[in-house]
């Protein structure tokens, strides 16, 4: 009889030692689990990029644009290589994208998601700027048409040249820079970002090389 006794408390008092044994390793195990996730959320990042074209300008010289990626009050800013490409390292969040040149309309996305996949880092973002805005105030109107107007006639070579009213670059003052003003009328900043495109690392980098 003693020794049943002793032993079915052996048992009881094992049994709460395994039980408390489980409860505080699955505890442990949720809080590792937990503190993984927050850590990380808060470390993924990966390189978003994209090209940022100008209307009118087909000669692979767009010189460097301004790309602004602004979440909360922080902003990530980066210029465009020549050919109009950039990337920047960003953290998976949501970013307000703002694309901006001297003599172009300001282009805009709001609230884009950057979602950094495994094992396929880049998202390739693509806008195109509306040219025209050549008294570069954010909107085109008679304004431009007037200044443009003023320079009639005037070549790159010329003494005086205003290449503020040189539209399309080519060194040229004429018809074709009033009518891409005229295409572009009454048009205001910002003008929307095209829809956002998402495509392999490759593509981008191939379509780079190829130029
Ligand atoms: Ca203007
Ligand atoms: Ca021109």
């Amino acid at each position: 009889m003693s020794y049943y006794t002793v032993s079915k408390r052996t048992i009881i008092a094992l049994a709460l030692l395994l039980l408390s044994t489980l409860t505080a390793t699955n505890a442990l195990a949720q809080n590792r689990r937990a503190s993984l996730v927050v850590g990380e959320e808060a470390t993924q990042e990966c390189n978003v990029s994209g090209k940022v074209l100008l209307q009118t300008r087909t000669d692979n010289n767009h010189g460097r644009i301004k790309v602004t990626f602004k979440h909360n009050q922080s902003e990530y800013i980066v210029y465009t290589n020549r050919a109009g490409y950039y990337e920047i390292p960003l953290k998976t969040r949501n970013y307000d994208i703002s694309a901006e040149k001297t003599m172009y309309l300001r282009s805009d996305t709001l609230g884009f998601h950057v979602n950094c996949p495994q094992g396929d880092p880049v998202r390739v973002l693509t806008t195109t700027l509306r040219s025209g805005d050549s008294v570069d105030n954010g909107i085109i109107d008679l304004d431009d048409l007037n200044f443009i107007t003023a320079e009639l006639g005037t070549e790159c070579h010329f003494l005086v040249f205003e290449p503020l009213a040189d539209v399309n670059v080519d060194c040229k003052i004429n018809i074709l820079d009033l009518a891409l003003v005229g295409g572009n009328f009454d048009l205001s900043e910002p003008t929307p970002w095209q829809s956002p495109l998402t495509s392999p690392a490759l593509s981008l980098r191939a379509e780079s090389d190829s130029e």
